[in-house]
């Protein structure tokens, strides 16, 4: 079965209890719990963690246990280059999620260092964004191996 790995980034625990007018209602748990209900034939899992080296650490460990990543960095995604080498360094493909707009908000927001290094980005369309991020890249996974056997 196709394994992919959900990662969150710092703050992102605190869904749900602040800005609902950016962030949506749900708890992280609660989104969790969405996402994995569009899937039958993918397995899921989730981690999220509040610090940048938990982050690198999960996404090196992922590279041998998954078949590709979901990360939505929280503000890491504006400054982290460890992250971004991180992903860059591994050989699994890696969708970048935002559950808000980052383009229409504070331009430290406007910038992601992340995205070059990802198959693509999905921004704006509040949780429904990590299902979509997640479908894609289960589409691209199934693509990749179809090529190694072609
Ligand atoms: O839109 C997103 O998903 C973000 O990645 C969320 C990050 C933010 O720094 C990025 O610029 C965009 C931070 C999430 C902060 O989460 C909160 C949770 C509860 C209450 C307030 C903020």
């Amino acid at each position: 079965m196709m394994k992919i790995l959900v990662i969150n980034g710092p703050n992102l625990n605190l869904l749900g209890e602040r800005k609902p007018d950016v962030y949506g209602h749900r708890s992280l748990d609660d989104i969790n719990a969405f996402i994995s209900d569009y899937f039958k034939r993918v397995r899921l899992d989730f981690f999220q963690s509040n610090h940048e080296g938990a982050i690198v650490d999960k996404i090196q460990e992922a590279r041998r246990l998954y078949d590709g990543i979901v990360i939505n960095p929280g503000a890491l995604t504006h400054y982290s280059y460890a992250i971004r080498d991180a992903i860059e360094s591994i050989d699994l493909p890696v969708a970048e999620v935002h559950i808000s707009n980052i383009f229409n908000r504070e331009s430290f927001r406007n910038k992601s260092v992340i995205s070059a290094v990802c198959v693509g980005t999905v921004s704006g369309f509040g949780a429904y964004g990590y299902v979509m991020a997640a479908q894609a890249l289960a589409h691209q996974i199934k693509r990749r191996k179809n090529a190694k056997t072609d």
